[in-house]
């Protein structure tokens, strides 16, 4: 028998002298420190990873990774990782287990899931998974007869960017996201802060394009790192971006700044939209937004006359004011008035390979929707709503769900109102949690089943929808360390014992990649050379529509839709409307939170490597605001929220590069866990202060930036 490392099995092995990276074999894989996935080659000597590179073949990666990426050494080697299965001795949420077998723990939680399915029915169980590894768990609980499946990359960040778009184009801004940057001449950013915002090839692209000369819009209530690269920074109030967008549009129309031909043959709707936005005048916008009338007209300038070689950036993370999609709306209305759809510098099309399902495997049961909403409620919601299977646990509507599989998402500081999420998890029969980490989430489970890291496993092939076409492969380069065990292969032990092996007809995830490549087609000479690059690579189809050629988009009218029927239909407005947001009172601030450029979420706060380039957030608060409070940067306070919610003490950032109206965090530290020795109490947790939330009525995803805070000094 071979070594269960695939690429020691390769008849000429990989070697890492050649790139003259030292000793060691030279294993292409990719990367898991976020969702981007890039291409990495990793080199090991002796059984130790020593170091992590981009690998140059891979189209995300180009040769480089993040920050992040090249910490991954740090997560591999965290000596607090999940390292055996536990099972819980004291009160659920006690935080008190003890060490099982994985024979116990899989009986357990096996166990666990039937008696719930066998006495509710399987619309009980919900999955909430975020990562490469949930594959395997969504293949078990489609086959368990459950569609209760969720990510929070929908409802609590993309989703209504995407449900946007697609009323508008008939199709989401897509992840990577279609923008094609490197092409820009002009490019508005709503908030997206691209540099702190991490995404590798974006960070390429965007440092390329802007090394190229593209003139650069940043919207955002913050200097950004972005907002330091622009022509022009617009500091906005929170909340008001629908009033900015429609007040570009105004006055790109007012002025006659747009193509007519191309708006006359591709748009419907466009003079019933062109009436609702005659009110937003540079004047009105200003009140609501704090944006000069002549900033907004030289920005709207600035957009046009670059058109179509101009866009205002789709953004990422959405969710912020429950007005989302139609904020997301407008943003798409100002792009289809620039003319960029399938143009050079606006937005790209995309193109994959298309993978076929091993031909041994049986095809998955269709099953009715999903628990996630009472019916009649969020019509446009395009995936399952995580916050609305917590929902459903905790009022019973539209059904009780009662066991949980919680993969790779840490729901207590991801989902916002904590409160809900523990007490949700209070009324479950059953869950359990799949992670590497004790994080907080697992404190609160049944189970805890500890995976080994996306460095010591294999995961399904990876195939997006991009400008370059390709398949990657992530393999193990070390092998798991202590007792954690791939997803792939708890997947498999768990369906033996529900019944289910049918779907994982594979011994190992060697066979699972082989059985799919031969089925996709693929010959041995490119499997073994995906073993040895990392990546199939494939020519693109056309990226743009010749110039002229008349839009035949997936919308009802098949046309840009700038009034939309459909909205009209189901009770919205059929043009995006702007309502003053509720404004913080004196004393108290809005509560903004973004990233770290060296972090990912809270899954990297106890890396020591990443830990060493940022230490802890801090709380960004208006200089003159710090001043009149008596606060210096770094002072420390506690944040206190409308509701009395706390966390603290947060380090002081006293800065002219924000509002006096707001403060701002980077999300993901102040973790609670205490088997997280670093993370624990190092800095604050703005989802502890999370505990107001806007549903977008449209699909229901879940605005965050609705609560406002104090800060109180505390000494230390
Ligand atoms: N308050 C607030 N909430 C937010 C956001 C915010 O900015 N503020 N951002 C939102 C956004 S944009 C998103 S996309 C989501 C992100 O949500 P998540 O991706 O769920 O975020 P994390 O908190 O990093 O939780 C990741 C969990 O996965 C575990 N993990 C890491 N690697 C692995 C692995 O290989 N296997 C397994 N099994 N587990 C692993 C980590 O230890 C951690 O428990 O959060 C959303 N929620
Ligand atoms: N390093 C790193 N990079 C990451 C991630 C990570 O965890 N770490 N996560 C990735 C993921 S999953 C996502 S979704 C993205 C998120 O990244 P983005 O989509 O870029 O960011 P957001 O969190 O939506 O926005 C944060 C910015 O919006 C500004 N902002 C806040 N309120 C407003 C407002 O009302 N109007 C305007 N115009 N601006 C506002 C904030 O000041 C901040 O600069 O990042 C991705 N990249
Ligand atoms: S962007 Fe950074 S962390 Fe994310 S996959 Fe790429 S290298 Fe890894
Ligand atoms: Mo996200």
């Amino acid at each position: 028998m071979g070594s269960s490392l695939p690429w020691e099995n390769l008849e000429t092995p990989l070697e890492s002298q050649e790139a003259g990276l030292g000793q060691g074999a030279m294993i292409p894989t990719v990367c898991e420190m976020c969702f981007w996935k890039c291409g990495v080659h990793a080199r090991v000597h002796q059984g130790k990873l020593v170091a992590l590179t981009g690998n140059p073949d891979h189209p995300l990666s180009r040769g480089r990774l993040c920050p992040r990426g090249v910490g991954g050494i740090g997560s591999l080697y965290d000596p607090d990782r999940l390292s055996e299965p536990l099972i819980r001795v004291g009160e659920r949420g006690s935080q008190q287990f003890r060490v099982a077998t994985w024979e116990e723990a899989l009986d357990r939680t096996a166990e666990g899931l039937r008696k719930v399915a066998d006495q509710y029915g399987p619309e009980s169980l919900a999955l909430f998974y975020h990562g490469a590894g949930g594959s395997f768990f969504k293949t078990l609980f489609k086959g368990m007869g459950t569609a209760n499946i969720a990510a929070p990359s929908y409802a609590q960040c993309r989703g209504p960017r995407d449900v946007g778009f697609e009323l508008t184009f008939g199709e989401g801004a897509g992840s990577p996201e279609i923008a094609d940057v490197p092409n820009a001449r002009v490019m508005a950013l709503i908030g997206t802060h691209l540099g702190e915002n991490m995404h590798n090839t974006s960070v390429q692209d965007f440092s390329a394009a802007l090394g190229k000369g593209m003139r650069l819009i940043t919207v955002d209530p913050r200097y950004s790192v972005a907002a330091g690269k622009s022509k022009y920074w617009l500091p906005i109030k929170p909340g008001t971006d629908i009033a900015l967008l429609l007040g570009w549009a105004n006055v790109i129309i007012r002025e006659g700044w747009y193509d007519a031909a191309y708006i006359e043959k591709n748009a419907v709707g466009f003079e019933k939209f062109r009436a609702e936005v005659s009110k937003y005048t540079p004047e009105a916008v200003y009140i609501e937004t704090g944006i000069k009338p002549e900033q907004l007209i030289a920005t709207a300038r600035e957009l046009a006359q670059a058109a179509p070689h101009s866009l205002v950036h789709p953004g990422r993370r959405v969710t912020w004011y429950g007005d989302d999609t139609q904020r997301c709306r407008a943003v798409a209305l100002v792009n289809g008035l620039l003319g960029n759809w399938g143009q050079p510098g606006g937005f790209y099309m995309s193109s994959s390979i298309p993978l076929k399902q091993a031909e041994n495997q049986p095809p998955l049961a269709e099953h009715q929707a999903a628990s996630d909403r009472p019916a009649g409620s969020y019509p446009y919601a395009g995936s399952v709503l995580a916050n609305g299977l917590r929902e459903a646990t905790l009022t019973g509507d539209p059904n009780e769900l009662k066991a949980w599989m919680v993969y790779g998402t840490n729901l207590p500081m991801v989902l916002p109102d904590p409160r809900k999420t523990l007490a949700a998890i209070q009324k479950l029969d059953f869950m359990v949690a799949i992670d590497i980490l004790p994080m907080e989430i697992t404190g609160w489970a049944d189970v805890v089943l500890p995976e080994c890291t996306y460095l010591e496993r294999h995961d399904d092939l990876i195939a997006p929808w991009y400008r370059e076409p390709y398949v990657a492969l992530r393999q193990p380069v070390v092998e798991p360390m202590g007792n954690s065990k791939p997803g792939w292969w708890m997947a498999k032990q768990l369906g033996k014992r529900l019944g289910l092996e049918e779907h994982f007809p594979w011994e190992t995830a060697n066979d699972m990649i082989g059985d799919r490549l031969n089925a996709s087609g693929f010959s041995a000479a490119q499997q073994a050379n995906l073993y040895r690059k990392g990546v199939i690579l494939k020519q693109a189809d056309p990226m743009y529509l010749p110039a002229g050629a008349p839009l035949d988009l997936a919308t009802p009218s098949g046309k840009i839709e700038f009034w939309s029927q459909q909205l009209a239909d189901t009770g919205f407005d059929p043009v995006p409307v702007y309502r003053r947001p509720e404004q913080p009172g004196p004393g108290t601030f809005r509560l903004l939170t973004g990233r770290s450029p060296v972090h990912t979420f809270g899954r990297t706060a106890n890396n020591s490597r990443l830990l060493d380039q940022y230490p802890e957030n801090e709380v960004w608060l208006n200089r003159a605001t710090a001043v009149d409070m008596g606060l210096r940067s770094g002072d420390r306070v506690m944040m206190k929220n409308q509701d009395g919610a706390e966390t603290g003490p947060v380090k002081v950032k006293a800065t002219e590069r924000i509002r006096g109206d707001c403060v701002y965090m980077v999300h993901g530290f102040g973790h609670k866990a205490p088997r997280m020795r670093r993370a624990h109490n190092n800095g604050g947790d703005d989802n502890a202060l999370t505990t107001r939330y806007k549903v977008d009525p449209i699909m229901g995803a879940t605005g965050y930036s609705v609560n406002f805070v104090t800060l109180e000094k505390v000494e230390v």
